[in-house]
C-alpha cells in the first residue's frame, strides 16, 4: 500500500512538470558592434541569446547595412591566437550564449558608411527551431568594447 501510494505520487509529480512545451524562443541581450579601426576592415558584433525551456540553434546574424555576417570562434593553436568558423551553435535549453571579446563573436563585412558610433544597427538573428529575432545594437567606436 505504501508502494503505491509513493507511486501515485510521483506519478503526480511528473504531471505536474509535463505541462505543454513552451514554444521556442530566444531572447537576444547587449548587442554591439564595434567599428573597424581601418576602413574596409570587418566589424565586430557582441551579444548574449537566452532560449526558454526549449533548444535551439543559431543559424545566422543579417542586417539590412552589412553585406556579410560571419559566426565565428576564438581560439589559440601553437600559440596563436586564430578564429575558427562556427558552425554547430546549438544550445541546450535554460541555455545561455555569449559572444564576446577573446571568444565567439560575429563578424561584420562591408559595413554601410551611414553606420556610426553612437547609434543603433538593426541585426536579425535566425534560429531553429525558434522564430528570428531583430533587435537594435548599439554601435561603437574601434577599441571602446574589447578588442577583437
Ligand atoms: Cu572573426
Amino acid at each position: 500500500m505504501r508502494v503505491l501510494l509513493a507511486t501515485a505520487t510521483g506519478l503526480a509529480a511528473l504531471a505536474a512538470c509535463n505541462r505543454a512545451p513552451e514554444e521556442p524562443e530566444v531572447r537576444v541581450q547587449r548587442a554591439a558592434v564595434t567599428l573597424p579601426a581601418v576602413a574596409g576592415r570587418p566589424g565586430a558584433a557582441y551579444f548574449t541569446l537566452k532560449t526558454n525551456t526549449s533548444p535551439t540553434n543559431l543559424i545566422g546574424v543579417t542586417s539590412p547595412l552589412v553585406q556579410r555576417i560571419e559566426l565565428h570562434d576564438s581560439g589559440t593553436k601553437g600559440g596563436v591566437s586564430r578564429m575558427i568558423p562556427l558552425d554547430e551553435t546549438v544550445f541546450p535549453a535554460r541555455g545561455i550564449l555569449e559572444f564576446e571579446p577573446g571568444g565567439k563573436h560575429a563578424m561584420l563585412f562591408g559595413i554601410h558608411s551611414s553606420v556610426k558610433p553612437g547609434g543603433t544597427i538593426p541585426l536579425t538573428f535566425t534560429f531553429d527551431p525558434a522564430p528570428a529575432v531583430t533587435v537594435e545594437a548599439e554601435v561603437h567606436a574601434p577599441g571602446t568594447f574589447g578588442a577583437h
